[in-house]
């Protein structure tokens, strides 16, 4: 029975909405292209079980997962052993910043062409005055479960997959932009999408899609109307996150954002539900930025949308 993109994308986000193609729609069908499998739905259960451990993380060192800290150390130490486990090629990237020693942590999926590179990424560092569990322990979370269930599917996309989890985002972008200007020559034009996930798991949350490039933000952005859910374009974050230095070495990114410290506005707590005139995230940078500051609807679509985006693009 074959899906249309909106209801393969409900699917792909759980929500068991099928329309049969039927008279003319089946000639458009035949002549479609084939359509990857359908990516997973990733559990939230699963992916709320890493934040916990990135929170006990910090409980345990000190309160934080900052850069050059013990608490990111051992965050990277957790996701590396994940990684190892289900089979990926990783590479610890060791870099010095304001002093202090950092990593950045590169995950390949065996196969695929690697003059097709398409990544998924993430900072796994938190600020020095909390644990960071939505910043940016969700999108750490949500790029290592999809990772997990490419391994679990055993993916085997045309293209070649790395996910990156990066160092010292909070002092600005330093691991990011450490890796770009780090690629060998001709590496960059082998990236064909960066996928950038920093906050998507806002206590109250708006979806924000970037639009930096058009046929990743139309991906991004099919996903969520098949589940019915309205998505706004990120206006804030040019150049305040990981995908900045991609795009300053012209790799089409593409990312989604639940918002931090600007307020909620009447209109759009209208459509996303939630408390006008509160912050997106009033933790942000705070130590209240804890477990309990995740909305888990936000962080299970965004988690979907992922999956969604890193199977699409990668077929
Ligand atoms: N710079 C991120 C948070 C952030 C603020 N605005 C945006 C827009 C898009 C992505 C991320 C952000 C941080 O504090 O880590
Ligand atoms: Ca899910
Ligand atoms: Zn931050
Ligand atoms: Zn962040």
């Amino acid at each position: 029975m074959k899906l249309s993109v909106s209801a393969r994308a409900a699917a792909a986000g759980g929500i068991a909405t099928v329309m049969l193609l039927t008279g003319g729609a089946v000639a458009d069908a035949a002549s479609a292209p084939p359509r990857p499998a359908a990516a997973p739905d990733l559990p939230l259960a699963s992916v709320k079980a890493h934040l916990t451990q990135l929170q006990s993380i910090a409980t345990a060192n000190g309160g934080n997962r900052a850069h050059g800290r013990a608490g990111y150390k051992a965050s990277i130490d957790y996701l590396k052993a994940k990684l190892d486990a289900a089979g990926f090629t990783t590479t610890l990237q060791q870099f010095t910043a304001s002093g202090r020693t950092g990593y950045n942590l590169i995950a390949d999926w065996p196969g695929g062409d690697t003059g097709q590179v398409v990544m998924a990424g993430s900072h796994l560092d938190s600020v020095s005055s909390g644990p960071g569990i939505n910043d940016n322990g969700s999108g750490s979370a949500a790029v290592l479960e999809t990772a997990l269930a490419v391994s679990r599917a055993q993916y085997k996309p045309t293209k070649h997959l790395r996910f990156a989890w990066w160092g010292a985002e909070e002092l600005g972008l330093v691991g990011s932009r450490y890796y770009v200007n780090r690629l060998a020559t001709g590496d960059r034009s082998r990236i064909s999408a960066y996928l950038n996930f920093d906050m998507i798991g806002s206590p109250n949350p708006g979806y924000f899609v970037y639009d930096d490039d058009p046929a990743i933000e139309k991906t991004f952005k099919e996903y969520f109307s098949g589940l019915g859910v309205p998505t706004e374009i990120e206006t804030e974050g040019d150049g305040r996150s990981d995908h900045a230095p991609f795009k300053s070495a012209g790799v089409p990114v593409g990312g989604l954002f639940t918002g931090a410290s600007r307020a909620k506005t009447a209109a759009q707590a209208a459509k996303w539900g939630g408390t006008a005139g509160r912050a997106f995230d009033r933790c942000y940078h705070s130590s209240c930025d804890t477990t309990a500051n995740i909305n888990d609807t936000a962080l299970d679509r965004n988690s979907d949308a992922v999956a969604y985006a890193v199977w699409e693009l990668s077929e």
